[in-house]
């Protein structure tokens, strides 16, 4: 009994286990749920000892503490503030593929306000080997605590405390020295944040990146409008001219922004047991008269995922590297985006419809900084609605804006924010009444009913539109925002769609990342399907050109997608790029019709690629400068009047908007003063 009391209180004994323990939980996390691709020997070996040093490290302040009970509790909240770091992140890259940094989390808690159970249903049932040691090391603490005794352990000496930090520095060192080996000027190219995890561990990357976290602060409180020269030049040498057939096509048109939520092109003509999954959407695809449809077109969203999407297409720059460029900026940042441009150049009233709550995402500020005029969130709608995890159901959401919409005076720009084909996919045989895939994989299985329902409920919305005469008098811009399938999922979705997951691979991942974009124009009759390569960024421009606005004075890093000189080199985030014949991941180049690896150099493309890797890093890194150092305040373009957020607020925007039709008199334009003062609500379909 002795020997075993004193082995309990062996505090090597009990550095050593809790240290084990630690290590093999990490190590789970490395092999299970993060996908680090690690490759040879020698980053496997890398791999198994990276945990060791900060473990020791944080683990071995146990070692300085006398009083045994003390020590003991210290060692319980290092354990447990190092299982909290690991979790957290196992559950952000079970969503995003990508670790935490300092940023997504400040942005997380405000983005989890508007998440139910979305978090939940990302854990698994293996991640009670995340928390079972701390469960009982925290039943051991309890009984000690219990028992009241004073029990007695021999402290370490000091020596041999420091001894085990001089240890751990020492590790991280060889750990250090042997990554740099391995990867040269491993932390000075951090384009791929999982590099430093596979290399370094979590730890280290987590005060990595804090460094940087601080380093951006100070750097923007040093800009000046000096550092608009670079972004001028790449902007308006980049500068693509309209095509003079579709320049001013939709001309004066009401716009109507439809967002997809989560919605793939792969989902359009896609059938599930001969069934269509969307008949709608396909029906406004298909049509080669009044729609221009592209079937390579690319999200190229970040960590903001919906808001990156958001802010790329209405500010025509990119998100930022990490979290969302809305949260972390978008408070306090210049914008010249669409809702201002269309109001100043062209008379546009300005709206957005969303069934979340307005702080999801900080919209409630961004939107005032966009120049938005209405913003329509959750508490526009009836708070009886049902909510599937993010918001209202779409069909409630959508019928329920009329009321609201037709107050708007025309010619209006309204973005409709749908949200419920958004993971984790809920549904009921109720409202989702399509079949499931049969993959086994409830997200892919689940997806198409969700997605079914979206289209069923913008059939119904058009029916509304096409019967209260807005639908002939607008133009539709339709767009998926990003994935709804993570490439985690895309193996199993693989067979679905007619391809084999033993061989699939990255490049098939970076092909999975289209989505569609249409444009929409009742009564135009030189539609079709467009080929051409172009992503997020390239919308903006697009869309001023169809509406007659020439972007040529405003900073936008994309271009109009129907000009001659459009660039079809599409970046991702992470500085990937697809385009018409290559795809370029972590630099390794694919040949996209064969999918297969090749050898640029042999292929003699080597520089042609490297330019285009070089344009895409220019191209994102000058955004990131604008963004980060906020430096449109130094730049208004002529004839543009800075946006002031203080002329917005959100609050009874039917009462304004009514007081407007009053004032406007006959004059009113707004559907309900068109309408002979009536509602036109009664023109909704009955929600199926
Ligand atoms: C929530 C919705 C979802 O309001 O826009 O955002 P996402 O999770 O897709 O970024
Ligand atoms: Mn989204």
């Amino acid at each position: 009994m002795n020997r075993v009391k004193k082995a309990f209180t062996n505090r090597w004994l009990i550095l050593f286990t809790a240290s084990l323990l630690f290590w093999a939980k990490t190590i789970l996390a490395y092999y299970v749920d993060f996908s680090l691709g690690v490759e040879g020997s020698v980053q496997y070996f890398i791999l198994w000892i990276n945990p060791i040093a900060t473990t020791l490290l944080l683990f071995g302040v146990f070692l300085y503490v006398k009083k045994f009970k003390s020590a003991l509790i210290v060692l319980f909240l290092m354990d447990l503030l190092n299982t909290l770091i690991l979790y957290l992140n196992v559950i952000f890259y079970r969503e995003f593929t990508d670790f935490v940094t300092i940023k997504s989390i400040l942005g997380f808690s405000k983005v989890s306000q508007g998440i139910s159970g979305s978090s939940f249903a990302l854990m698994k049932a293996h991640d009670i080997f995340y928390w079972a040691d701390l469960l009982i090391f925290l039943g051991i603490l309890i009984y000690l605590f219990a028992k009241r005794k004073e029990i007695t352990s021999k402290p370490v000496k000091k020596t041999f405390a420091v001894a085990i930090s001089c240890l751990a520095a020492l590790t991280f060192s060889v750990n250090l020295s042997l990554s740099e080996a391995n990867r040269p000027q491993l932390l000075q190219r951090t384009f791929d944040r999982s590099y430093i995890v596979k290399y370094l561990g979590l730890d280290a990357f987590t005060v990595y990146d804090g460094i940087k976290t601080e380093q951006t602060n100070s750097i923007r409180a040093h800009a000046s409008s000096n550092g608009l020269t670079d972004i001028l030049k790449y902007t308006k040498s980049h500068y693509a001219a309209p095509d003079p057939s579709k320049y001013g096509i939709a001309k004066g048109k009401n716009i109507i922004v439809i967002h997809l939520e989560s919605f793939q092109q792969f989902l359009i003509n896609m059938k599930v047991d001969g069934q269509e999954v969307t008949p709608f959407l396909n029906s406004l695809e298909n049509d080669n008269k009044q729609t221009l449809a592209f079937d390579n077109f690319f999200h190229e969203v970040g960590q903001g995922k919906t808001s990156d999407a958001e802010n790329m297409l209405e500010t025509g720059t990119f998100g930022l590297p990490q979290g969302s460029l809305f949260t972390q900026l978008g408070s306090d940042n210049t914008f010249q985006a669409a809702p201002a441009i269309l109001n100043q150049e062209a008379g546009y009233t300005s709206a957005v419809f969303h069934g979340n709550v307005g702080s999801f995402w900080n919209r409630d500020h961004v939107y005032k900084n966009l120049g938005y005029q209405n913003f329509f969130d959750r508490s526009y709608f009836n708070q009886a609605d049902e909510n599937l995890g993010y918001g209202i159901l779409d069909k409630e959401m959508l019928k329920e804006t009329v009321g609201h919409l037709e107050h708007l005076q025309q010619p209006f720009y309204t973005k409709f924010l749908t949200v419920t084909n958004h993971t984790p996919y809920l549904t009921d045989d109720k409202h989702f009444n399509f079949p499931a895939l049969k993959t086994g994989n409830s997200t892919v299985d689940d997806y198409v009913r969700t997605a079914h329902y979206l289209d069923e409920s913008l059939r119904q919305f058009f029916d509304y539109l096409k019967a209260s005469g807005v639908y002939q008098n607008s133009m539709f811009m339709i767009y998926g925002d990003h994935f709804g399938i993570s490439d985690s999922n895309n193996k199993d979705l693989a067979a679905a769609l007619g391809k084999d997951p033993t061989t699939w691979d990255k490049f098939d991942d970076a092909q999975m990342q289209r989505v569609p974009l249409m444009f929409h124009i009742p009564g135009y009759t030189n539609g079709g399907i467009q080929h051409q390569y172009g992503g997020e960024i390239d919308v903006l421009p697009t869309l001023l050109h169809l509406m007659g606005i020439d972007n040529k004075k405003y900073i936008q890093f994309g271009t109009d997608l129907f000009s001659p000189q459009h660039d079809q080199t599409v970046a991702f985030r992470n500085g990937d790029f697809v385009s018409p014949n290559y795809t370029e991941l972590g630099g390794e180049t694919y040949d996209n019709k064969t999918g297969e690896k090749i050898d640029p150099k042999a292929m003699k493309i080597e520089s042609e690629i490297d330019k285009e890797q070089k344009q895409v890093k220019q191209a994102l890194s000058l955004s990131d400068k604008l963004n980060q150092e906020n430096l449109l305040r130094f730049y208004t373009p002529e004839d543009f009047t800075p946006v002031d957020p203080q002329k917005y607020d959100y609050h009874d925007l039917d009462k304004k908007n009514t007081a407007i039709e009053q004032q406007q008199g006959s004059k009113s334009t707004s559907l309900y003063s068109k309408n002979g003062n009536k509602t036109t609500a009664a023109l909704y379909p009955p929600i199926q």
